[in-house]
């Protein structure tokens, strides 16, 4: 069903015993402690790709100043990771100069082609306000830095693995400058990944995420279209709730939805997803898969303070979304 390599080596459990939900975590969650590097508050929504036999990240970590920067780090089992301490460097492409670090958050990464792209949370030029950064890297040491892909306010920049008739398409959900009680999922097309226009919607919030929804890990192509996991927001008398949940888009015009999933597939419930700078989130960055079982781990930032892992697997994820379409 996967439309995609084949890796052996990603994480997996079996779904626990007595069990029936079509997501499903990892026992030994969480994955990454707040402190894993010296200046971190906390390590969280982050972002994990496959190389060589091995693997790759750029990880969101915010210092015990609360500033928010990007940092990579590497993993023989995309378990256990040992991530830099020093702040990811980007160079501009054409003089090779260095342009200043990574700052910004909620980093996801994709491997278009040949090379790997991150996009982020950045602030627009005169600190204007959040947009999306855009950087590459061929060998995931060097990154050079493209010009933001939009005008503020705008979050969530998610791109596709693949161009699409031709360009490339990224996710975006355009906010405001604080904490966005709304929004809805765009896409934008580019011939180049500067120019970025043939905008057109995808996802409006809804029932339990009706304050606002935003595009998580990269979306998995399968044989019927591109899975979107995404993350939803609906609130409570005492905040936001950031729950999980999934859609399938058409394959050559995903704007178009073809299934919603009503239930969201993972909602905050643990002690690490209630508890710690921001209660009550699970933030879906990042999948790892492997299209021989059909096996999807799923990488989200819980509570804004520590990386968790969950799992589910491929067809009992589409059928449960079409049985549960709305
Ligand atoms: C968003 C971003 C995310 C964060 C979320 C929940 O606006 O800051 O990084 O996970 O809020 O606090």
């Amino acid at each position: 069903m996967i439309i995609g390599e084949n890796l052996k080596n990603i994480p997996w459990q079996d779904r626990p015993e007595g069990c029936t939900d079509v997501v499903w975590r990892y026992s030994a969650n969480p994955i990454i402690d707040r402190h894993a590097i010296p200046s971190a508050n906390s390590v969280f929504n982050s972002a994990v790709v496959a190389k060589d036999g091995a693997f790759v990240g750029v990880f969101r970590s915010d210092d015990k100043a609360m500033k928010s920067h990007l940092f990579l780090g590497k993993s023989t089992d995309a378990i256990h990771w040992d991530i830099e301490p020093d702040i990811l460097v980007l160079y501009d492409e054409k003089t090779g100069d260095r342009v200043g670090t990574a700052d910004g958050y909620d980093p996801r990464v994709c491997f278009i082609e040949d090379r790997y792209y991150v996009t982020w949370c950045t602030q627009f030029e005169k600190g204007k306000g959040p947009t999306i950064g855009v950087a590459y890297s061929y060998d995931f040491e060097k990154f050079y830095r493209l010009p933001d892909a939009f005008i503020p306010y705008n979050r969530n920049g998610v791109l596709f693995p693949r161009k699409i008739n031709g360009k490339f398409v990224m996710f975006s959900r355009p906010s405001d400058n604080g904490h966005t009680p709304f929004g809805d999922v765009f896409i934008s097309q580019s011939p180049d990944m500067v120019h970025w226009g043939e905008h057109h919607h995808v996802l409006e919030p809804r029932d339990w995420a009706w304050t606002k929804v935003g595009a998580g890990p990269i979306p998995i192509e399968i044989e019927e279209g591109w899975l979107m996991i995404f993350h939803g927001v609906g609130q409570t008398c005492n905040g936001m709730i950031y729950n999980m949940g999934a859609a399938i888009l058409d394959k050559d015009e995903p704007w178009k939805v073809k299934y919603r999933c009503y239930p969201y597939i993972l909602h905050p419930e643990t002690p690490y997803e209630c508890v710690g700078d921001v209660p009550n989130v699970c933030f879906p960055c990042a999948t790892l898969h492997d299209a021989e079982t059909g096996r999807i781990a799923i990488y989200y930032g819980a509570a804004d303070t520590v990386v968790a892992l969950a799992f589910t697997q491929v067809d009992e994820l589409v059928d449960y979304i079409k049985k549960n379409k709305c």
